[in-house]
């Protein structure tokens, strides 16, 4: 595949080569660190190697069969993914098990099938210094999992989901992978009629609860995360968005282990913006790590385009930067070329598009904190707590009474104006005066 390109260059944002960077130089440095090290890009195998174009209504479009079966095409598809990643500079991979081995008739059978490809894996990481970001296992595709997982009402389909996590837990420390997701695909519910939800939710509590203390005693030493998503497939998902997911880890004492994987096309989903589920994460000490893709407003469900809007992109990086950077998260492309871009080709111009726009992002995300009209209208916003009465509120220094006393003979009390037009238009000066 791409046989006549060897790598994708930087030419900077006036090339008009398809095949360059125009935004993406990986050992630019800013802030104090590369574009790589900031952005740390990562290829989703389920998309890039295996979704070929179907929807709801029609069948494949592109031919990901790389002209062979099982094992074979297994291997096939790493090379694939590993040339990719080379030509465009990718450091990263995510796989759920059933993505990189194929599913045997029974656990043990798929277990093996893992381990014969996580072998041919760490070949080739160890020839190429590419590794996994994170690991998955699918939960949600086998018919087992019609009713979940972790919250299945059957305790075999349980045992079963457990021991896929066992497995995909043991290719993480292998492979050396610094993070492993739940995306509870099938974790909720389409009807209460027929769900015993407080059952639901403690299993599902004991159960991550059960993978933590396999990973931490067995050497895994990352992150655990938990990817928050509020419907489809099932009509209502446990892990809803951020702030619910924050109020489970709590409850079931797992905040130490567990961050989020945040998805843009899951948090518009769930009526927030992408920048609302960040600043959540990072307000509640569990911003982790991010599936890098975008929604259409227009359609209800998740279409995991590639991200090109930069609006977003650069929100998502100011509020990455803000929370301190990644340590073992980084931007999954959980994106995939649409339908209609049905060639290899494709593939390739949709992570380079991607990769450009979190570029883009990065870039003017700098701007902007540098820049400071926005920090600093913030911080001027709520000054009213740095001195007096604020001051007494942030140190605990005040009882309803003393409130009460001190309100009482306050005249014309307003807050200043937020003067949101002012600060969108601020947005527009940096993201359009040029890089
Ligand atoms: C599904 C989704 C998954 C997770 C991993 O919406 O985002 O691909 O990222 O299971
Ligand atoms: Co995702």
């Amino acid at each position: 595949m791409y046989n006549d390109i060897q790598t994708i260059p930087f030419e900077g944002p006036k090339s008009k080569n398809p095949y360059s960077f125009r935004y993406y130089d990986r050992n630019r440095v800013i802030g104090g660190k590369t574009m790589a090290e900031h952005l740390r890009f990562a290829l989703s195998w389920w998309h890039t190697c295996c979704a070929a174009g179907t929807d709801m209504f029609g069948g494949e479009t592109m031919d990901k069969t790389f002209g062979c079966d099982g094992i074979e095409r297994a291997k096939a598809k790493v090379d694939f993914a590993f040339d990719l990643m080379q030509k465009l500079g990718i450091d990263y991979y995510c796989f759920h098990d059933v993505d990189v081995a194929p599913e045997g008739e029974t656990l043990e059978e798929s277990i093996k099938n893992l381990e014969i490809v996580t072998d041919y894996l760490l070949e080739k990481q160890n020839q190429t210094g590419i590794k996994p970001l994170w690991v998955t296992a699918n939960m949600f595709g086998n018919k087992m999992f019609m009713a979940g997982a972790a919250t299945s009402p059957s305790a075999d389909v349980y045992a079963i989901a457990a021991g896929k996590v066992k497995a995909g837990i043991d290719a993480a420390i292998k492979l050396g992978a610094p993070g492993y997701v739940f995306w509870g695909g099938r974790e909720g519910y389409d009807t209460l009629i027929n769900t015993d939800v407080a059952l639901e939710l403690d299993n599902l509590g004991k159960f991550l609860t059960l993978a933590r203390d396999y990973g931490r005693a067995n050497g895994f030493t990352g992150d655990f995360y938990i990817e928050p998503k509020p419907k489809e497939p099932t009509k209502h998902q446990y892990d809803f968005d951020v702030a619910t997911c924050a109020n489970f880890l709590r409850t079931y004492g797992l905040m130490d282990d567990f961050k989020m994987n945040i998805e843009a096309n899951h948090a518009t989903l769930a009526g927030h913006t992408f920048q609302h589920e960040l600043r959540m994460a990072t307000v509640n000490g569990i911003f982790g790590s991010i599936d890098a893709n975008q929604g259409d407003m227009l359609l209800g469900w998740d279409t995991d385009q590639f991200p090109t809007n930069i609006y977003d992109t650069t929100l998502c990086m100011y509020e990455v930067i803000k929370a301190g950077g990644f340590v073992n998260g980084g931007l999954n492309f959980d994106a995939k070329a649409r339908r209609q871009s049905n060639t290899f080709e494709d593939v390739l111009l949709s992570y380079i598009a991607g990769m450009d726009a979190f570029a883009l992002g990065l870039i003017k995300a700098y701007e902007i904190i540098e820049d400071g009209r926005i920090d600093e209208f913030v911080a001027k916003r709520y000054a009213s707590y740095n001195e007096g009465i604020g001051k007494d509120i942030r140190e605990g220094k005040v009882t309803l009474e003393s409130l009460a006393a001190y309100g009482a003979s306050l005249k014309d009390v307003m807050p200043m104006s937020g003067r949101q037009e002012y600060l969108e238009s601020v947005l527009n000066d940096i993201l359009f005066s040029g890089v």
